[in-house]
């Protein structure tokens, strides 16, 4: 039987080329994110036996995008047998956001930290073993640009699909939120996937739609899930969905403080950088607002927009198109009531509204 392991990942973090790699074909790579919208689907070179499926590019596992969408219910329900989560190794505590969630699947998962020739060249270090025995995977250091890597990660995923071990999860949310979780997968046992049922109640935790329009659960259920999930929100005074969120990100920053070396470079600040400085420093951002919404006011009300406004009304209304039409009707003898019900009313009326979209274009 074959085996499948899913490449996922943040958008641009690599996994195309991983996948070229991989499987020797040539899918499209881009140096912007949402390149591969579509899942696309190799062989693992020299080994025919394991499918290796491209994923689009998700920042998260929720239901609100199409790549997000395209990428969950591959990875709920078709069961890959192995995950390569591929990490942006220049963006590491970003991308980990996925990750953790992406080990909540229950998948066996291996951690691609990818673009290590660029971490390297940016003098910064990684501790792969930290994080690995936090997050309870197995974690790779890959330059899928150079092929360095690549074929240790997919050896590990083909022997974590053949014979998975299970390790604790990371210990990512406080004792309240484990405490709701695990009233939750109680509930539910029975009617999900044992292997996914941390992802499942997790997902009913944070109210997800999809997964309540999923699993159709009776209202006494429902009620009683709710019970648990609003203890907790009373508890830590916090919407569900924002104390996962919250609970993940300080996780994170915990996990990459500890992790993750960054060379302080004196490196000159980028242009970028400088004007955000400026602009949201803690005195000049009100003036510097106050200033640019006048300017902008001043600019599509008083000069520009007032001039194009003036003329709509005064010349293309007033005269061109009401001056056009009257001659017009008065060769065609057109009743002078009428006339005037279609120049002065009408157009007259219409011109008075649209004389200002000028105005509010350039607003
Ligand atoms: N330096 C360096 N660049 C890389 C590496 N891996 C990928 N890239 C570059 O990163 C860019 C994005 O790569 P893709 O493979 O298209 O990324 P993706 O994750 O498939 O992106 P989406 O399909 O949009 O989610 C390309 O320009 C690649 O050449 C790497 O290990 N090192
Ligand atoms: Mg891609």
């Amino acid at each position: 039987m074959s085996i499948k392991i899913a490449l996922a990942g943040n958008p641009n973090s690599g996994k195309t080329t991983l996948f070229n790699d991989l499987t020797g074909s040539s899918q499209h790579v881009g140096n912007w994110p949402g390149v591969t919208v579509e899942k696309k689907e190799g062989r693992l070179k020299d080994h025919p036996d394991v499918i290796i499926q491209d994923l689009p590019g998700i920042y998260s596992l929720s239901p609100y995008t199409l790549e997000e969408v395209v990428s969950r219910r591959y990875l709920v329900n078709e069961k890959p047998d192995a995950i390569i989560d591929i990490v942006d190794g220049t963006n590491i505590e970003r991308n980990l956001y996925l990750t953790t969630q992406l080990i909540e699947l229950g998948i066996p998962t291996v951690i691609a930290i990818n673009m290590i020739d660029v971490v390297r060249k940016n003098g910064d270090v990684i501790d792969i073993r930290k994080l690995g025995d936090a997050l309870g995977c197995e974690v790779v250091e890959t330059s899928a640009l150079k092929g360095t890597g690549s074929e240790e990660a997919a050896a590990k995923a083909v022997a974590l699909a053949k014979k998975p071990v299970s390790k604790d999860a990371p210990s990512v949310y406080n004792g309240s939120v484990e405490h709701a979780i695990a009233h939750i997968e109680e509930s539910v046992e029975d009617l999900v996937n044992p292997q996914y049922l941390r992802w499942y109640a997790i997902k009913l935790f944070e109210r997800d739609e999809k997964v309540l329009e999923e699993l159709n659960l009776d209202e006494a259920l429902k009620n009683h899930l709710e019970e648990h999930i609003t203890a907790c929100e009373r508890e830590l005074d916090d919407d569900a969905e924002s104390i996962i969120t919250n609970q993940r990100y300080a996780y994170i920053a915990k996990l990459v403080q500890a992790a993750v070396r960054k060379k302080h470079t004196g490196q000159k600040m980028s242009v970028s950088d400088r004007i955000d400085r400026i602009v949201t420093n803690r005195f000049l951002a009100l003036p510097i607002f106050a200033l640019v919404m006048f300017c902008v006011y001043y600019v599509s009300i008083s000069t520009v927009g007032g001039y194009v406004t003036d003329w709509t009304n005064d010349v293309l209304f007033g005269e061109i198109i009401s001056g056009n039409l009257s001659a017009w009707f008065e060769s065609i003898h057109l009743a002078p009531w009428l006339s005037g019900l279609i120049v002065d009313g009408i157009i007259g009326g219409v011109g008075a509204v649209l004389g200002f979209v000028p105005q509010m274009l350039i607003l």
